[in-house]
């Protein structure tokens, strides 16, 4: 039997890093069943094949009837590898609001990212409350091709629409004593059933310096592959950090705050020994479970070697020499 025809290609060796957290308990739960590798081929020998699972996702795609984005590219930004198939992104997504696995893109159907406010708060001399189209309107909207490096060594290439985040920090007019930002994802536990767990420090929140936020890289976006962002991907808005670890995008945003220290995040507090506040790629340096010397792009399963700063320090790295 082929049976390595119906493993889903985003399915990983078991020796090679998976989620923050389910690799643990996938392994704890193995050797319980005192079973091993044999009862995972059993297990998902019962799962739908790709083809299937590929069709059930672009009618999904095409049922959420994401509007399109007429963007032009920004051509300062280009890639080193090919773009990433919109399906293969779509499909193995970290949003843990909804799921501690990748499957995300199965239980988001009652998330409701429309109608949508985002609040720009704190320390600013023009705090504003937006509607999610009224900002749109108001931004200078484009497409960018970014790569994403998730600190799990997964990566994908794909085109983004946005803003630079510097932007809308201009419009608002953050106080001199203001020396961070800080972003939070909604809190609707009906909606994301996830967040019902006390044990997590929900809503997910996440931080940067301002001189990290007015980096020219900074994109705040609302689409992806031309059309708005689907559900999975953190609709309606959400940030987009290149080289920084993907926790540090921080998607379905509500509200934008300007404070006077370091704000507290959702990873550094849950495993602060894992995941620092600071998150820059670097394949330097080892996660205490896995190497980051290497990364796997989402899909063809092609292997790159990491890069510092996720390839993006000549726009960055001027903001850690000290
Ligand atoms: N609110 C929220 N934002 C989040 C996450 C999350 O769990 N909740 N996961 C992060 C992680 S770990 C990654 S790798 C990226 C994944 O983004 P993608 O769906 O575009 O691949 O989203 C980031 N933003
Ligand atoms: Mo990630």
């Amino acid at each position: 039997m082929t049976l390595i025809k119906i493993l889903p290609d985003w399915f990983l060796p078991e020796n090679q890093s998976t989620s923050e957290s389910v690799y643990l308990n996938r392994r704890r739960f193995l050797k319980k069943s005192g079973l091993g590798s044999l009862s995972l081929l059993g297990l998902l020998a019962g799962c739908q094949t790709i083809e299937e699972k590929k069709a059930i996702v672009s009618q999904r795609l095409q049922d959420a009837q994401l509007q399109s984005f007429n963007a032009s590219r920004n051509l300062a930004f280009t890639l080193d590898r090919p773009l990433t198939n919109e399906y293969d992104a779509a499909v193995y997504t970290n949003f843990y609001e909804f799921s501690s696995d990748k499957d995300v893109w199965e239980k988001v159907g009652k998330f409701q990212p429309h109608p949508w406010t985002v609040e720009v708060t704190g320390l600013v001399a023009k705090p504003q409350k937006f509607a999610i189209e009224d900002l749109i309107a108001k931004m200078p909207i484009e497409e960018r091709l970014y790569r994403h490096r998730c600190v799990e060594a997964w990566a994908m290439a794909v085109p983004w629409t946005g803003f630079p985040l510097k932007r809308l920090i201009e419009l608002v007019e953050p106080q001199a004593k203001a020396t961070h930002v800080k972003f939070t994802t909604f809190l609707r536990e009906k909606e994301a059933r996830r967040q019902i767990l006390q044990s997590e420090p929900w809503p997910y929140t996440e931080g940067l310096t301002i001189k990290e936020a007015m980096n020219e890289l900074a994109f705040m976006v609302v689409g992806i592959y031309g059309h708005e962002l689907p559900k999975q991907h953190g609709a309606p808005i959400r940030l987009v950090l290149p080289w920084k670890y993907g926790y540090k995008s921080i998607k379905s945003i509500v509200q934008i705050e300007f404070t006077d220290r370091q704000p507290t995040t959702f990873w550094n507090t849950r495993i602060p020994q894992e995941y620092d506040f600071l998150a820059n790629v670097n394949p330097n340096i080892p996660h205490p479970r896995w190497s980051q010397a290497s990364e796997r792009m989402l899909g063809t399963g092609d292997r790159f070697a990491t890069q510092m700063y996720n390839g993006y320090a000549p726009y960055v790295a001027n903001l850690y020499n000290t």
